[in-house]
């Protein structure tokens, strides 16, 4: 017997509103679960769903003495990621998702989802969860509802929103809210046993900005079905912010404390995937001065505050990181985050009950069992953990969360930075001329692809403002809206900067350290925005001198600094012919201004060429 109507009203709490009690009876028909549950967020539920999954196989509880109230979860191989090309806008007019986004009619997505969401949840729970994106009543936040058949969903929103019954309360008071509707896609025929990983082969991950929906289907893994965060507080909210005036943005969020007179500066920063954002994110300083807290480390919500600044909210409660290569060396604030309360997704398992991944503190014990479930040992020839592997955390457990990461108001911007995975032709750091220039910046971001993106290893990838899969429109009218922000805001907008920590020398070695050192560059960003250091005027941008740049400790000299900022005017044309193609695919859409400041980057090659 499928869930009723009458089954819906009974589990609904008693405040639970009509618009929403019609939708979720209306998803219950369509869908046909067995039973219905709504998320309440407390403990109790945790406890309970958690120890169902364990009896179904679903979770492995780890040691509770090594990793308490933790668990690992492993996914099919075919569902260990995001999947761009399955990931839909379905918008009226094609040109508004533009060139880079899959587009799809919504009627006709519509129709095609009506018949895979049919039935799609028989022999399953239907839980139903309120959510807030964003501390709870805030002025920036959102408020959601996510209809799925996945108790790893649940539990793994548990973390990374604010959800259940505070957030039901706010839905109550008649707030608006987005409804999300996921399922894995793999109904249970009477008496069918489930699997480990329910999925379904064929996945749909689409965003109805015009309605401000999104519905997903066959993937029970992370950006695909945590609708909260990718489809909610990036693409769909892309969209909102477009039309409300604020904006959504893929971007870290940190506070930097001067201990000397406890000034406070904020920076948020955007990174393509495999750029160390989570590390950047968490930065343990290696010079002295600062103190470093963490906002948020994926996601940013900025809105102008009553004094014309940018403020910005983290609207996320938790982290999902990549597990691999994050140890006590490359991240401490990271592992010190999941010691506990943390449900891992596709690590190996030790024998002692605790994980491990490739580039852990620990080398590699003589027996895993690997993220397939399989046994392993150092001489496997495979990775036991899978590289895109997850570890899901609440932000809270950070020992560097900054104490305002929860205001509701935000904190102010002072600078944003744009950086990507590049070893040649890009500088250390440059800072924009001008806010158009700004935006040039952030529309070029380009960066090279590792083993653990879709594509080929080293081919470099266009990804403006970290936002390729994430922008919920035509990307070139999103560069039209920073230009109408930085307009309405005027000089209390921040100064954008680009960033490149990957550069190498002729031998292919770093030339940066990276890591804590790069609060080096953060110390002269925020020299430049408290007006206490000077630039020179370079070919990409304004740059550091090198007598008032702090390399204290570091074996760079002069003329390696000046291999850090050196610039091929050659090479530089080849970047501007790509921009050029790059921005032709948007037409008419492409704003005046990034034209105009690629004649402009053009005129700088030239100036540098002849006077070389
Ligand atoms: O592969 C996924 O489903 C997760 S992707 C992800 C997760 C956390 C933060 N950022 C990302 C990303 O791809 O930008
Ligand atoms: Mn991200």
């Amino acid at each position: 017997m499928s869930v009723t109507e009458q089954d819906v009203r009974g589990a609904a709490p008693s405040n639970t509103p009509e618009d929403v009690l019609t939708w979720v009876v209306g998803i219950a028909a369509l869908t046909t679960p067995d039973a219905i549950e709504f998320s309440d967020g407390s403990q109790e539920e945790w406890d309970r769903l958690t120890t169902l999954m364990v009896d179904t196989g679903m979770f492995v509880r780890l040691n509770a003495d090594k990793r308490p109230n933790s668990f690992l979860a492993r996914s099919l191989p075919s569902d260990v990621a995001r999947v761009e090309s399955r990931t839909f806008i379905c918008c009226e007019k094609e040109e508004d998702a533009g060139p880079t986004n899959h587009w799809a009619d919504p009627k006709a997505m519509k129709a095609t989802l009506k018949e895979k969401f049919s039935g799609t949840m028989k022999g399953r729970t239907m839980y139903v969860v309120p959510f807030s994106m964003g501390p709870l009543g805030g002025p920036i936040s959102q408020l959601g509802i996510e209809i799925t058949d996945s108790p790893y969903v649940v539990t793994n929103m548990r973390i990374m929103t604010r959800m259940g019954k505070p957030a039901l309360d706010l839905i109550a008071e008649g707030k608006p809210w987005v409804p999300a509707v996921h399922s894995v896609g793999k109904p249970l025929a009477e008496g069918e046993a489930d699997t480990e990983w329910p999925c379904n082969d064929e996945k749909y991950i689409t965003h109805f900005p015009e309605t401000n929906e999104i519905w997903s289907y066959g993937s029970g893994y992370g950006g695909n079905a945590l609708l909260g965060k990718k489809c909610f507080a990036l693409r769909i909210a892309s969209t909102m912010a477009h039309r409300d005036g604020w904006m959504a943005e893929h971007m870290l969020i940190l506070r930097l404390t001067r201990e000397s007179t406890g000034q406070q500066f904020h920076v948020t920063a955007a990174f393509p995937s495999a750029c160390g954002k989570t590390n950047l994110a968490m930065l343990r300083p290696t010079i002295p001065g600062y103190k470093v807290e963490t906002v948020g480390d994926d996601i940013a919500w900025m809105r102008p505050g009553s004094d014309g600044r940018l403020y910005a909210i983290n609207p996320e409660a938790g982290f999902f990181g990549v597990a691999p290569g994050t140890s006590y060396d490359t991240n401490p604030m990271a592992m010190e985050t999941m010691k506990s309360n943390t449900i891992f997704t596709n690590v190996a398992l030790t024998d002692d009950g605790d994980v491990w991944w490739e580039g852990i503190d620990a080398p590699a014990p003589a027996h895993l069992i690997d993220w397939h479930g399989n046994d392993w040992s150092p001489d496997s020839g495979e990775k036991a953990a899978h590289p895109n592997s997850r570890f899901t955390t609440p932000a809270k457990q950070c020992p560097i969360i900054c104490p305002d990461w929860e205001a509701p108001q935000g904190v102010p911007v002072d600078a944003v930075l744009f950086g990507g995975r590049r070893a040649t032709n890009v500088p250390l750091v440059a800072e924009q001329y001008e806010p158009a220039h700004g935006v040039f910046i952030g529309a070029t971001v380009a960066s090279e692809q590792t083993a653990a993106a879709e594509g080929a290893v080293g081919a470099l990838r266009h990804d403006p403002f970290a936002m390729l899969p994430f922008c919920g429109y035509n990307m070139a009218d999103y560069w039209g809206h920073w230009l109408e922000m930085q307009a309405k805001l005027g000089d209390k907008f921040p100064k954008v900067y680009q960033v490149n920590w990957f550069r190498k020398d002729e031998d292919g070695k770093f030339m940066w350290p990276g890591y804590g050192d790069n609060s080096r560059v953060l110390d002269w960003i925020v020299r430049r925005a408290a007006g206490e250091a000077s630039s020179i005027d370079g070919v990409t941008g304004r740059y550091p001198k090198f007598e008032e740049f702090n390399l204290d400790g570091l074996d760079i000299d002069q003329a390696k600094w000046d291999e850090l900022f050196a610039i091929d005017p050659d090479a530089w044309t080849a970047e501007t012919d790509d921009a050029e193609q790059y921005f032709s695919q948007f037409g008419d859409h492409l704003p005046r201004e990034i034209t105009e400041q690629l004649g402009k980057l053009r005129e700088r090659i030239a100036a540098a060429k002849a006077a070389a």
